[in-house]
């Protein structure tokens, strides 16, 4: 992959010192079972979002000015074990800088190490996973960091809470807790879902987006493409109340699996990553005013300054 700015941005904005989001890209596509090519999404992604304008309408604003900084892609791939440990050590590090964190895949096991990164800097942490699969299970052809396991580890010591679900095996019903599943053909007919999944959140939420969730009709180029899932001004009114609501401390997005003939797929990818740091910069200026805090350190347990703040 070439080093470019992320979206073409000046350079000025996307120095690592000043920048306050890092993008990890993670070409990782080794334990796919289906089509493969999700080594292929960080690219598509990036060469999209280039060809995207930076002024979002909704939030008025142009987020980018925060400063993105494209980190180097995490190319371990000699096993699916050393993949998740690179990815947790990258991802890491960053939050140890105190920036905001974001991910690119990659297939979903990239999540495993991700994950476990902000479960380790963050108390109390809620993982929302948006996806058309359970990926509950503990362990799936040899491997337990195979894209069939992404959440198990997340489902075992985090506040799982899992939206769009309309696959899995009856294995994992007995991992699952269904109290905390918003499936899709319930939330067809349910008003309250939204509202529902951010009643069970804590305040730190990490984000995990299989974009396979999205309904195929919207976003063909995936691996495992399921029908109907979620659409796009649905899931981002979902999403911008999260961002209101919870105190949003990273995300990911993956298993883009690009077509060279259809490059909608690669546009809707680069504009939900957009959409996310908008909601999630323009939110930080609301509660800047209302807390007076530095969102730098705000509930990070490697720089805990104003935790109170926030419980
Ligand atoms: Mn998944």
């Amino acid at each position: 992959m070439n080093k470019k700015t992320y979206a073409g941005i000046p350079e000025q904005y996307s120095k690592i010192e000043t920048s306050k989001v890092v993008l990890i890209p993670v070409p990782y596509d080794g334990t796919s079972t289906w089509q493969k090519g999700a080594n292929k999404g960080p690219e598509a992604f990036l060469e999209a979002s280039e060809n995207m304008e930076l002024y979002d309408i909704e939030t008025n604003s142009e987020v980018y000015k925060n400063g993105i900084y494209l980190a180097d892609p995490v190319e371990e791939n000699s096993s699916p074990e050393a993949m998740a440990k690179a990815v947790h050590e990258t991802t890491k590090s960053y939050i140890n800088r105190n920036k905001f964190v974001t991910l690119f895949g990659g297939e979903h096991s990239i999540s495993i190490g991700s994950i476990r990164a902000f479960n380790e800097c963050f108390d109390n942490l809620t993982v929302l996973q948006i996806d058309a699969h359970a990926d509950l299970r503990k362990e799936y052809e040899g491997s337990s960091c195979n894209h069939a396991c992404a959440v198990y580890e997340a489902s075992q010591n985090t506040n799982l809470i899992q939206v769009g679900i309309r696959s899995m095996d009856k294995s994992e019903t007995s991992v699952m807790d269904t109290e905390k599943v918003f499936f899709a053909h319930e939330m067809v007919t349910d008003d309250y879902w939204v509202e529902n999944a951010i009643d069970l959140m804590t305040n730190n939420v990490f984000i995990t987006i299989d974009l396979d969730a999205f309904d195929p009709s919207i976003m063909p180029s995936t691996g495992t493409p399921e029908p109907g899932g979620l659409l796009w001004y649905e899931t981002l009114d979902f999403l911008k109340k999260v961002f209101e609501e919870k105190n949003v401390v990273g995300f990911d997005i993956v298993e883009l699996c690009p077509n060279e003939k259809d490059k909608s797929s690669d546009f809707l990818a680069a504009k939900l990553y957009y959409k996310m740091l908008s909601y999630k910069f323009n939110e930080q200026i609301d509660k800047e005013e209302e807390f007076d805090t530095d969102f730098s350190n705000s509930n990070n347990k490697v720089g805990k300054f104003e935790d109170e703040d926030y419980d």
